[in-house]
């Protein structure tokens, strides 16, 4: 994948409270263009393989129960500079201290429900994308 991609999740809490259609606007809104999309569900082998560079952290049974109890939107998104300007969308992991006009303020409501999930490197950007799309669904 070409380091102008990124990849994200809406996560269960956000897909639970119909979000889904105002977080796809504010992405379309910050220029980013969606590449891949799907709607899927993670089971526990997936999230834990997904976020297993938290497998030490106190919080890792929690992410992955929460990951795990609904379906989620995945997808690649494209734009000039995608992982550093789509953090800086989505807002510090913690919405209390997440910037205005970011996606975690207007939709997330704790550190661990935090509404999205942004790639934080073009290197996880390839793996994550790569974890949840073949080839043929990137367009
Ligand atoms: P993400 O990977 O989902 O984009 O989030 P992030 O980079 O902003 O935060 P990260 O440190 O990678 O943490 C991954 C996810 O774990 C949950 N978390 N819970 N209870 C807690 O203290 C805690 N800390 C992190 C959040 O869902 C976070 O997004
Ligand atoms: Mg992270």
């Amino acid at each position: 994948m070409a380091t102008n991609r990124t990849f994200t999740m809406i996560k269960p809490d956000a897909v639970e409270k119909g979000y889904i259609g105002g977080i796809l606007n504010m992405i379309n809104e910050g220029g980013f263009k969606i590449v891949a999309m799907k709607y899927t569900q993670l089971s526990k082998r997936d999230a834990e393989a997904f976020y297993a560079i938290h497998k030490e952290r106190p919080f890792f049974g929690e992410l992955v129960e929460f990951m795990t109890r609904g379906p989620i939107v995945a997808a690649i998104l494209e734009k000039e500079n995608a992982v550093a300007d789509f953090r800086t969308l989505i807002g510090a992991t913690n919405p209390a201290e997440a910037a205005e006009g970011t996606i975690r303020k207007k939709y997330a409501s704790s550190i661990g429900e935090n509404a999205v999930h942004g790639s934080d490197s073009d290197e996880n950007a390839a793996i994550e994308g790569a974890f949840h799309f073949a080839g043929r669904e990137i367009f």
